[in-house]
């Protein structure tokens, strides 16, 4: 089955591709206008029926949740033109690409917000090829309906001029928490905390939505995207096992077969799924309470009928899973220049939210780090907390080189899960001039002090 046939049939999230080309020679020959296309993002208030009777009523892009799958090509510019329909600024960030500052989307870098009732068009070269993802850039501060809380959020995929990805059927899902409400759930020192009612694969809870269809045999290509606000996720689909290929959207030097997907904030994963067990299959969160409030999907083999089985994994584990399998098992070279970077925690106390700093500071007090072009530089964190932060790096790939002690190599992403009580090592080439932004993704962390802006000289 190609592409066409798995979108037409399967229903699984709205696909944009007709302006923009794919990876199909067929769907090609239909798109006489290719030069002149642009894309429309249309930021509006959607009811979203997750459930049965269970409406949510949120923000997403062009009357769904997750928006449209953007399929680029790697290297062909492109124009986007962002309506927002809402009554408050938004900003659309291109999560994973090597854009400028101006068209990036985080108004901290210097891209002008799309005010409400107003237009902007943005035009840019989408690269590097890969799993790429967009979703709002605005912040919280506490309003639990507003940014990463709501649905705005949505795929990017690059194709590279040449596919090598080997497989019958591409299953895009992102994950998703709902109905969010401040919670004290710590030691009495700390602050507010989410805790939520509902949550969803592509907009939908368990059931409610159309089943994963597959054929014994069927090579699949799972695209996973961690889309929540504040929680990691561990995905499962019993009687299968994950062949990670890709890590937030870059080949990976060492593929490994996983039972569980590991996936922090932000991040995302590119697994195949030999389709070998026929049968009725629920892919899903390993979390019990967590697949009771939605987070799963049937999936279904041809000829079969029947209850979904789900299967306990084993070793499903606390923290973020060992990067280190992945790398290639050499040394990363020496950076030019390392920033130490110490991150802590100021208690909220069960009456208001924690605060983060960065070597003693918080956004927005905290000075830039300032890169020179063409230099190698190396963000060396120590996580003197005890929560898991998920670090995100603007416009920039970086290398993973060193996890919890370990040192390690090839490992390319754009997000990190930096576990409690721990250190990484990331190092990048600043090959992008332009304020670039540094943060924590989960929501309520970026919101109260942990981002620092990185600035080039000269
Ligand atoms: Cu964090």
């Amino acid at each position: 089955m190609n592409r066409r046939d798995f979108l037409k049939f399967s229903g699984l999230v709205p696909a944009v591709v007709p302006s923009l080309g794919s990876s199909s020679a067929a769907a090609d020959l239909n798109q006489p206008n290719k030069e002149q296309a642009n894309l429309t993002l249309r930021i509006a208030p959607v009811s979203l029926e997750i459930g049965p009777g269970k409406v949510i009523k949120t923000v997403g892009y062009n009357g769904s949740v997750p928006g449209p799958i953007f399929r680029f090509k790697e290297g062909k510019p492109v124009t986007v033109d962002v309506f927002n329909e809402t009554d408050v600024a938004e900003t659309v960030h291109w999560h994973g690409q090597h854009i400028p500052s101006s068209v990036d989307g985080s108004v901290e870098e210097g891209t002008a917000a799309v005010p409400p009732h107003g237009h902007r068009r943005y035009r840019f070269t989408p690269k590097p090829a890969g799993t790429r993802w967009y979703h709002t850039h605005s912040m919280a501060h506490g309003d639990l309906s507003r940014a990463s809380f709501s649905g705005q959020f949505g795929f990017a995929i690059i194709e590279p001029a040449q596919h090598a990805g080997d497989y019958d059927q591409e299953i895009c899902v992102a994950v998703h928490h709902w109905e969010p409400s401040l919670a004290n759930m710590g030691p009495p020192d700390n602050g507010w905390e989410i805790a939520y009612r509902s949550a969803t694969l592509n907009g939908k809870m368990l059931g409610a939505g159309e089943p994963i269809r597959a054929r014994d045999r069927q090579r699949v290509l799972f695209r996973l995207l961690n889309a929540s606000a504040t929680d990691e996720v561990r995905l499962a689909l019993p009687g299968h096992r994950f062949n990670v290929i890709a890590m937030d959207g870059n080949p990976v030097p060492h593929p490994q077969m996983v039972d569980v997907v590991y996936l922090d904030i932000g991040e995302r994963i590119d697994a195949i799924v030999e389709m070998n067990n026929p049968g009725i299959w629920l892919f899903g969160s390993a979390k019990d309470d967590e697949r009771m409030m939605g987070m799963g999907m049937v999936v279904e083999y041809a000829n079969k009928s029947g209850e979904s089985q789900w299967v306990q994994p084993s070793n499903v584990g606390r923290g973020p899973w060992d990067y280190t399998q992945f790398g290639t098992g050499a040394v990363a070279p020496q950076p030019d220049h390392t920033f130490e970077m110490k991150f802590a925690k100021i208690p909220g106390n069960r009456k208001d939210f924690n605060r983060w700093t960065i070597n003693g500071k918080s956004f927005p007090e905290i000075e830039k780090l300032r890169l020179e072009k063409g230099k190698r530089y190396r963000l060396a964190f120590n996580n003197d907390t005890g929560d898991i932060h998920p670090l995100h790096l603007h416009r920039h790939t970086f290398e993973v080189t060193e996890v919890g002690g370990k040192p390690m190599a090839g490992l390319l992403k754009d997000v990190i899960s930096v576990n409690r009580r721990s250190t990484a090592a990331i190092d990048f080439v600043a090959d992008n001039p332009g304020l670039t932004l540094f943060h924590c993704h989960m929501q309520l962390h970026m919101d109260f002090g942990f981002m620092q802006l990185l600035t080039y000289s000269g």
